[in-house]
């Protein structure tokens, strides 16, 4: 008993002193996982009482932040942090192989590329073209809201979100991956 109790507290002190496990914070519904990131931006609480996890699963890129008010949205927190790169952007997210839910966020939160035609990138889901010349600010407009959803599915144990460049930076505002 001892030991068991032993080898119970190592365990937790690992999880609790590994700070890539603390900061994923992956959680189930009705035994599916769930992921939410808040690109280029610190954890968070949104209006239904969901966790967002600070930024992780990118490879490279920069951030940029607003404190202006975002429409379409009562999460401005979400929209108003973002990671962009000058090339690809890329996320990848281990998980158990299934049928997933990718939500993408966005807003042109930058008022140089507040024009039709400034900013335009392809989205690729598990390598595959989900979205070609998406035009944020052609759709919503400037510091608005814009939800993209793709139905996926991920057979090698990754699911791989790839932002391709076509006209500037491609970026992204946050991530929700709900597993079907
Ligand atoms: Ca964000
Ligand atoms: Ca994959």
């Amino acid at each position: 008993m001892r030991r068991t109790l032993s080898i119970i507290l190592a365990v937790l002190l690992i999880v609790v002193a590994s700070p890539a496990i603390a900061q994923m914070i992956v959680g189930t519904a009705g035994g599916g996982t769930i992921i939410r990131v808040n690109s280029g931006g610190n954890q968070y609480v949104d209006g239904s009482s969901n966790t967002w996890s600070a930024d992780y699963g990118y490879t490279g890129g920069n951030i940029s932040t607003t404190t202006d008010a975002i429409s379409g949205t009562t999460d401005d927190t979400l929209y108003q942090s973002e990671r962009w790169i000058n090339g690809t952007l890329s996320y990848q997210f281990t998980v158990p192989n299934g049928s997933y839910t990718v939500n993408l966020l966005f807003a042109e939160i930058y008022s140089g590329n507040a024009s039709v035609g400034a900013r335009v990138f392809d989205i690729q889901i598990e390598g595959s073209t989900v979205l070609s010349n998406l035009d944020i600010y052609s759709e919503v407009g400037y510091e608005a809201a814009l939800l993209k959803s793709f139905s996926v599915t991920v057979s090698d144990g990754q699911i791989n979100i790839d932002l391709l460049q076509n006209v500037e930076n491609p970026k992204i505002s946050a991530i929700e991956i709900i597993q079907n």
